[in-house]
């Protein structure tokens, strides 16, 4: 039988699984010819030569010298010295995944990109959610920014949309990136810590640099521990221009809002998967598309006409501003999907090479000074860390569309040019390749026809000045308990802080501006004197509040695609399972039957029912709720094992839902809980239906004063 997997782009572009499907379809399997199957094939050196013995090097006698004419052994062991490659100096730890965009409609009005003109098109991508601050082995659940870059392999070329799952950044201008990574990373000295951002040096560079306070207030939110990243928003943080067929340009900032909802872990759980499973946001990735739980974000711009570039209280080019969804809405664009894994990591996922100065027609840049100096370092990091000007060659890299231009040669050219001239004009090739100018159909990229009348100046705007107002709005726009988690936040990081004078510094020169209350309640959990005042007056904005910060309002409602534990010990209530599983599975959410031990439960009618692991090997933390089916033999045994009643309390403490399902109800004396909103007592259709409302909610946020007494 063949095993030939179907062409990537073809299963993307459809939306089907990658196991093996014999057919084939030739045109479309020509665009991957790279992807390289071994089924059925011999075991061969790089030089094609067939191999008869991979177990054995050739020695001078069987318990001999190895012999250095072994080329055999030699290429192999040489290739491995050279595997690993320099990881990204930040984004290092990431997953990628590839599927597809598709427009909802025409929106020529606005650009002429054609992507976004044609709704019947379908155009691939490949995406790379990342953290920032650690190295490549690094824990998934840390505290930190998000990346979410997304390669659209457009048939005008490849356009790269290098966001974050945070609207805003650190920093303003592009020279000062080096020095706030610098302070992020690992300390120096002793590369601790590594993943957070809990350390001097960090909060010594952010309590300096006043412009922060923005991201930083973001950084402290639930937004840094994201439930998945599947459930997380993208931002294209800069204003960019789109510019339609006429040379109209529309200033406009991306955005990307998953159709699963917005939510984050909470902190004690986050920590505890950093240790339980390092890979817990890739593993949900790779898992929900394997089981055909495609991840899908809709795409919007919010769109700003060229006249009304001055009409906010902050300027739209400085990137530690976003522009509040109350003032300009989103118009949703498009939508994407992610329907396929890669095969490979390496070759996708870890050698694909974004830069924000990918675009294509009718896209363009603003003058964003962080933005313009980006369009720079990417291209650059690239050479180094993937050896040479040649990386856009790469599978993952190519565009769709065809390239031909007068770049030769350099470390790793996998092209073999055809023809003479390698310059342009040309009369030997027929002077080709060609310019192809704007206006012709097709036409070829031009930049926006921008106006400059300026000085030549290092100076920052005084329209970037407001370093706080924001900050305040992201604050008072938190319900109860995001604002809770913040204050929470700064207090455990400024805690891991061991100079006094940086813990004094924020506290009273960075969060007395953005907040008073905020300010104080650290201060009292640092053991510092609460500040009376701030250091830099308020400044009049339009808006108070934007609701559409809070998470609390970025719930889709339902449960699809949530996960559920089943607790389950011998003489268990078998039916009760059956029953809870199709209730579930009606609503698109998932569960996994979890045992004292890999082993088989059997059911008070004598059923064998097989276990997708023991309780300690799935724990608590890596489930949205807890279902616990009667029968009294099985109650009796989970309520005398110590894993058991721990994971119960651990998701009592990590405020989930939880339904005990009837002689289960005894297992509230045991534990000492009160039942609420969502850990509930009852039987069947009733009990399942008040579980999917509380899941549904996210978190019994009712619960967390509460919960806090719990010792899990
Ligand atoms: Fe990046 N950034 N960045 N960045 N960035 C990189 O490029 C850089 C910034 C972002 O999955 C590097 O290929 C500078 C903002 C993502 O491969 C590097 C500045 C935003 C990724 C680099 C910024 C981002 C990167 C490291 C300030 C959100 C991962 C390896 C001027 C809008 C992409 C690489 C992937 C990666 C430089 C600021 C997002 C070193 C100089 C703002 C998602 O070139």
């Amino acid at each position: 039988m063949s095993t030939k997997k179907p062409s990537a782009r073809k299963s993307q572009l459809a939306g089907t699984d990658t196991l093996d499907r014999g057919n084939s379809n030739s045109k479309l399997e020509s665009l991957e010819p790279f992807r390289s199957d071994a089924t059925e094939q011999a075991l061969r050196t790089n030089q094609g030569v067939k191999i008869a013995d991979n177990q054995n090097s050739l020695k001078a006698g069987a318990r001999g010298p190895s012999l250095l004419e072994d080329f055999i052994m030699r290429e192999k062991i040489t290739h491995f010295d050279h595997e690993r490659i320099p990881e990204r100096i930040v984004h290092a730890r990431g997953v990628g995944a590839h599927g597809y965009f598709q427009s909802y409609g025409n929106h020529s009005a606005l650009t002429k990109a054609g992507f976004l003109s044609d709704p019947t098109k379908q155009t691939p991508v490949f995406v790379r959610f990342s953290t920032v601050q650690g190295p490549r082995g690094s824990g998934d659940t840390v505290r930190d920014v998000r990346g979410f870059a997304v390669k659209f392999f457009t048939d005008e070329g490849n356009f790269d949309l290098v966001g974050n799952n945070m609207p805003v950044f650190f920093i303003q201008d592009a020279i000062k990136f080096p020095d706030f990574v610098h302070a992020v990373k690992p300390e120096p000295h002793n590369e601790i810590p590594t993943g957070g951002s809990a350390h001097d040096t960090f909060w010594d560079f952010v309590s300096l640099q006043p412009e922060s306070a923005h991201m930083v207030i973001w950084a402290m939110s639930d937004r840094a521990i994201p439930k998945s990243l599947r459930s997380m928003q993208g931002f294209g943080v800069h204003t960019f221009r789109l510019i339609n067929a006429e040379g109209q340009s529309s200033f406009v900032k991306f955005h990307w809002r998953p159709t699963v909802g917005t939510c984050s872990l909470v902190w004690d759980e986050a920590q505890k998967l950093a240790g339980k499973d390092t890979d817990f946001h890739r593993r949900d990735l790779w898992e929900s598309i394997e089981g055909g739980d495609y991840p899908e974000w809709e795409f919007g711009v919010q769109i700003i006409a060229e006249e009304d570039e001055h009409s906010f209280d902050f300027d739209i080019l400085d990137p530690t501003k976003l522009i509040p969804e109350e003032l300009v809405p989103i118009t949703p664009l498009g939508k994407m999907v992610l329907n396929r894994n890669p095969d490979n990591y390496f070759a996708e996922t870890e050698q694909v090479a974004f830069c924000p100065g990918h675009i294509v027609p009718g896209i363009d840049f603003s003058n964003d000074p962080l933005l313009q100096g980006r369009l720079f370092s990417y291209t650059d990091t690239q050479i180094s860390r993937l050896g040479g000007p040649n990386f856009h060659e790469l599978p993952i890299n190519r565009p769709v569309a065809p390239f031909h231009n007068g770049q030769r040669d350099a470390m790793h050219r996998t092209t073999i040019d055809k023809g003479r001239a390698s310059y342009e004009p040309n009369s030997i090739d027929g002077g080709w390749p060609k310019e192809t100018p704007a206006a012709a159909q097709d036409g070829g990229f031009e930049s926006y026809n921008e106006r400059i009348d300026a000085h030549k100046i290092r100076q920052r705007s005084e329209s970037f000045s407001d370093h706080f107002s924001q900050a305040r709005l992201f604050f008072k726009s938190m319900s109860k308990h995001e604002q809770e988690h913040i204050i929470a936040a700064y207090s455990f990081e400024l805690g891991k802080v061991e100079r006094l004078w940086i813990r004094e510094r924020q506290v009273n020169e960075i969060l007395a501006n953005i907040d008073l209350e905020l300010a104080g309640r650290v201060a009292q959990n640092l053991g510092l004197p609460a500040p009376k005042a701030p250091t830099v007056a308020e400044r009049k904005t339009s808006l108070a509040r934007s609701p559409a910060l809070s998470q609390v309002n970025l719930l889709p409602g339902g449960i699809k695609t949530r996960k559920v534990a089943i607790l389950a010990a011998n003489g268990v209530d078998g039916a009760a399972i059956s029953a809870f599983q199709k209730a579930l599975n009606a609503e698109g959410a998932h569960a996994k039957l979890l045992g004292p031990t890999s082993a088989p439960v059997t059911t008070a009618d004598g059923k064998q029912l097989p276990v997708d692991a023991s309780m300690e090997g799935l724990p608590s933390v890596a489930f949205d709720a807890v279902f616990v089916p009667g029968g009294a033999a099985s109650i009796k045994a989970l309520s005398s094992d110590g894993v058991a009643l721990h994971y119960l309390l651990e998701a009592y403490k990590h405020l989930k839902a939880i339904a005990l399902h009837g002689d289960a109800g005894q297992l509230l004396d045991v534990l000492r809980l009160e039942a609420d909103a969502g850990l509930i007592v009852g039987k069947d259709a009733q009990l399942f239906k008040a579980l999917f409302a509380a899941m549904a909610e996210h978190r019994v946020w009712d619960r967390e004063a509460k919960a806090k007494a719990v010792p899990a």
